[in-house]
């Protein structure tokens, strides 16, 4: 699966809270190949190699959850992504279906 996430860092390694200057919101274009969720930046082309800047960004799924983001309120179509080593990232999707899809992918690997 693959598409475009907007993600906001929440916590880092082992839950710790990501300091101030890190939690902005970045455009990703997401793609999830077995148990990596590969996140690249600019602009999308089907060909792109991912930079060594994408490798760093990508995210483990391996024993993580996704779940819908109820109690943020800021944007819509937001869902959580708690990884195994308890980082926390938020990620808004173009729409519910999209986000419910995510989730959905995310949760069965
Ligand atoms: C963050 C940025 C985020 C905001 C976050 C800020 O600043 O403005 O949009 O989250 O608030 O810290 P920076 O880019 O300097 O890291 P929201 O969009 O959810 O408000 P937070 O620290 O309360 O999460």
């Amino acid at each position: 699966k693959n598409g475009f996430l907007v993600r906001k860092v929440h916590a880092d390694c082992d839950g710790k809270r990501t300091p101030r200057g890190k939690r902005g919101w970045k455009t990703f274009y997401a793609i999830l190949k077995g148990l990596i969720l590969y996140l690249q930046k600019g602009e999308y082309r089907p060909d792109k190699q991912l930079s060594e800047e994408d490798l760093k960004n990508a995210v483990s799924i391996h024993h993580s959850l996704a779940m819908k983001a109820s109690d943020y309120s800021k944007r819509p179509n937001v869902f959580y992504l708690r990884t195994a080593d308890w980082r926390v990232y938020l990620f808004q999707a173009p729409n519910a279906e999209q986000m419910q899809s995510w989730i959905t992918r995310i949760n069965t690997v």
